[in-house]
């Protein structure tokens, strides 16, 4: 599905590390109303069970608040829950299989480190790509480092929209300028917020006038 590039201005992972007795439907309802543009659930330890009640939560909440929805990794939740689409990475199903899979109509996101991987992901029918990890993060070990001179190569090089991942905070938002980038996509620096719905606000308007 082709993608307002005006949907990863602030483009939110969801992560259960901080909820401290709070839910994670209950977070997620203050950033979408607080100005997020997109949102992946994204969880690594779940039973299936689980794991599709919650993404038909989200969906709920996400179509409420016009955000488009993502699973991350598991195309059989994405497809089950009826998500708007699925998010992989470059251990995960190949984009292309996704993408017969999932038909034209759906959300496909890649994530990618290098300018080859970002032209394989576009050519394989990504609709938007992640790139990262753009500063350092605790928040995924295994994340590579990508420089902020490939960022700004693979976004002078794809077509479709790029948003950065990876210790991105209310700090370094400005560091991003001129990268070509459409937006941020954030885990930590909203979920181990003490107040999601504030950070949420900040970073909206940070990342729009980064962009801008
Ligand atoms: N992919 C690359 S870095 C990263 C992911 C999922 C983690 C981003 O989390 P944070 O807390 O925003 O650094
Ligand atoms: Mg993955």
């Amino acid at each position: 599905m082709k993608l307002d590039r005006r949907t990863m201005q602030l483009y939110v992972v969801t992560d259960r590390s901080w909820l401290n007795g709070r839910t994670l439907e209950s977070q997620v309802e203050e950033i979408a109303r607080s100005g997020a543009t997109f949102l992946q659930l994204r969880e690594k330890h779940m039973d299936e069970g689980e794991f599709l009640q919650e993404a038909l939560a989200v969906k709920e909440i996400a179509r409420r608040h016009h955000i488009p929805f993502v699973v991350n990794d598991s195309l059989e939740i994405a497809l089950r829950a009826d998500a708007d689409g699925v998010h992989v990475g470059q251990s995960d199903m190949q984009a292309r299989d996704v993408r017969r899979l999932i038909g034209e109509e759906k959300i496909l996101g890649v994530s990618a480190n290098t300018v080859e991987q970002a032209v394989k992901a576009q050519e394989n029918g990504a609709d938007y790509l992640g790139v990262g990890a753009v500063f350092s993060t605790t928040t995924k070990r295994d994340a590579n480092d990508v420089s902020l001179e490939t960022l700004r190569e693979i976004c002078n090089t794809v077509t479709i929209p790029v948003v950065a991942i990876g210790g991105i905070s209310e700090a370094n938002v400005q560091k991003l300028k001129g990268s070509g980038v459409d937006g941020i996509a954030v885990i930590s620096a909203i979920f181990a917020s003490p107040d999601a719905a504030a950070a949420t606000r900040r970073l909206r308007a940070l990342s729009e006038e980064m962009t801008r």
